[in-house]
């Protein structure tokens, strides 16, 4: 499988196969620990593939047989954030999280190690996990002086449970692959030899289905956990699709020659 590089940076890699768009947080020295150029470069990569026609499935990952994100990068915290090279604390990677979540294409988290902490988090948000056998899972916060009590706790419990997801936030154990498969937190595991072909046969058979079916299942999965963010973004696909109307475009049209609509020639679905 040949991957093309999409575009350049720092921290990640950034590539494209076949209708996919692969994020690479590339940082195997420290675990694939994230600082704010990291998150700015994968926010980057989000961006463009959401724009980007050829992308219809995203896949995050990190590189080596070690780690798909151990979270934020200890070494560059300091008081209020996360410092970069400009001395400005930041929590960026919530934008991530956001922008993975109302990403209007599947993501598929690939991870092939520890998903720890803030890498965790990333992780839960994705619509897809598919984790190699050697992957292991667990968040940190309380042991490391930090929390997410955002998506990373209550987007999780809605997928594993309450109980489960305090467990996992009060005790900070580590989870095994089998075991995150066993309480939902994972869709499927296979060898780490196996992996991306999994991911990339997973992705591929989204493929066949019509994106927009597949787009407006997951605004409305999310719609009904993100309150009035939820409608809103719901509401922006269903204008959407309001607009591709012929009964849209005689409102428009009107306007602009300057005469009434006439609404009443287009079928109404009882
Ligand atoms: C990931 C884990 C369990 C891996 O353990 P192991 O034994 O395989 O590797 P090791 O030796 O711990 O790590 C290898 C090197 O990577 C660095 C380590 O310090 C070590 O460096 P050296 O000793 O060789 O110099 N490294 C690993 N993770 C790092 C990190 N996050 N930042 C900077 N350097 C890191 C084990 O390494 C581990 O537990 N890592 C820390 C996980 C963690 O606590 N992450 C932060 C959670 S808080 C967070 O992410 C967050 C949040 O809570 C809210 C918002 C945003 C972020």
């Amino acid at each position: 499988r040949k991957w093309e590089t999409i575009k350049t940076y720092e921290d990640i890699f950034f590539d494209y196969f076949d209708g996919i768009g692969k994020i690479t947080i590339n940082r195997e020295r420290y675990r694939n620990a994230f600082r704010p150029t990291t998150v700015n470069e994968m926010s980057d990569a989000f961006r463009i593939c959401r724009e980007d026609q050829r992308i219809n499935v995203v896949v995050l990952t990190g590189a080596g047989d070690k780690a798909f994100c151990s979270g934020g990068d200890q070494t560059v915290k300091g008081k209020g954030g996360y410092i970069d090279k400009d001395g400005i604390p930041r929590l960026n990677i919530l934008e991530v999280q956001r922008q993975i979540r109302s990403l209007p294409k599947p993501v598929i988290a690939m991870v092939n190690g520890y998903a720890i902490g803030g890498g965790h988090v990333l992780h839960v948000v994705c619509d897809i996990s598919i984790a190699s056998e050697n992957a292991i899972f667990g968040q940190t916060g309380p042991k490391v002086g930090s929390f997410d009590a955002g998506l990373g706790s209550s987007y999780l419990a809605s997928i594993i449970g309450q109980k489960k997801a305090r467990e996992i936030w009060f005790m900070c154990r580590q989870y095994s692959a089998a075991e995150a498969l066993e309480m939902g937190l994972v869709n499927k595991v296979v060898p780490f030899d196996q992996l991306e072909d999994e991911v990339v046969a997973w992705a591929q058979k989204m493929q066949e289905h019509s994106p927009l079916a597949l787009r407006m299942l997951k605004l409305g999965l999310n719609a009904e956990l993100d309150g009035q963010v939820g409608l809103q973004e719901f509401a922006g696909n269903a204008t959407l699709l309001y607009y591709l109307t012929e009964e849209a475009q005689e409102g428009k049209n009107a306007f602009l020659e300057k005469r009434k609509p006439d609404f009443k020639k287009y079928p109404k679905f009882p």
